[in-house]
């Protein structure tokens, strides 16, 4: 896995696009290992995943360009499910999934962090969809995901403008949660990781599912979608101790997932 590299802490996993030559762009090699990756983290010990970019300047440029300069139109719609199908993965992968915006997210990269469930980035982050400068629309879901995550309007005026956005505008604008120095980007991260692996992990997993699916569907129904996940939580091992360790007063010993 050179293009994509993988470390287990205790409670989660850090997840890195290693393609530092070109600023971490997105090749078919990238994206298929980076689906491979996600595939094999072991969900019994892992709670939390931080998404990266290897170096201090590039989180991920984008996809890459050489490959896609000459797509005909049936490869162009193939690479884009290609990229889609792996950050459809990642933004419904059953844990949380911390982007840390280490440098440029631009196009594909910024598609990439608006995939994942949180995003910080560091003070020299840029983002944008450079898209229609170079003749296309953004094909990773950034037409639909940008619109949803920050407001309609601004979306619209990034992708037709292809205008960059740095750190604080970022900020400002709600598509990041924090900025950070860019040495205290990825500790910042591990902390927020290791916080949330603290936690009851079924219970973690089933407000993912519950605030993604209930987005989706009315709110009638947005209800309905947590009223059987928080169901689904009674009885569970941690549910019990949870509830048992309030009443005596006492710091729950470890939740198990179970
Ligand atoms: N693809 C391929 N190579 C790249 C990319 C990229 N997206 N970005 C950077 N590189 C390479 C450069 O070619 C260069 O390689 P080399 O050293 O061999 O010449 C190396 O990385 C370093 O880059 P620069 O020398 O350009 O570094 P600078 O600091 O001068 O500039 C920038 C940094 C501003 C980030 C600049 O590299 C840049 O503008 N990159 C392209 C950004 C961009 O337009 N990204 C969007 C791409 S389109 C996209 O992502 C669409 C997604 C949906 C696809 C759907 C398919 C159907």
């Amino acid at each position: 896995m050179g293009f994509v590299l993988y470390e287990q802490k205790d409670g989660y996993a850090v997840v890195t696009i290693n393609r530092p030559e070109a600023l971490n762009a997105l090749n078919s090699e990238v994206l298929d290992e980076l689906g491979s990756v996600f595939q094999g983290i072991d969900l019994e010990t892992v709670r939390a995943v931080i998404l990266t970019g290897a170096g201090q300047k590039s989180f991920v440029a984008g996809a890459d360009i050489g490959e896609m300069s000459t797509l005909t139109v049936e490869e162009g719609e193939a690479f884009g499910k290609r990229g889609n199908d792996v950050f459809r993965m990642i933004e419904t992968f059953p844990v949380p999934v911390i982007a840390a915006v280490n440098g440029f997210a631009l196009g594909g990269g910024n598609e990439l962090a608006m995939s994942c469930d949180i995003r910080i980035c560091s003070e020299n982050a840029v983002f944008g969809q450079p898209e229609v400068g170079l003749g296309i629309t953004p094909g990773f879901g950034g037409t639909q995901r940008l619109a949803r995550i920050i407001n309609p309007g601004k979306a619209k005026e990034l992708i037709y403008t292809a205008a960059n956005v740095k750190a604080p505008e970022a900020l400002a604008i709600g598509l990041v949660n924090a900025v950070y120095p860019i040495d205290e980007l990825l500790p910042a991260a591990e902390k927020m990781a290791a916080k949330i692996a603290r936690n009851a992990p079924i219970a973690v997993r089933a407000c993912k599912k519950a605030i993604n699916d209930g987005l989706q569907v009315d709110m009638d129904e947005a209800i309905q979608i947590e009223e059987r996940l928080f169901g689904s939580c009674f009885t569970t091992e941690d549910q019990i101790e949870g509830m048992k360790a309030f009443l005596e007063k006492r710091k729950v010993e470890g939740f198990k997932n179970k």
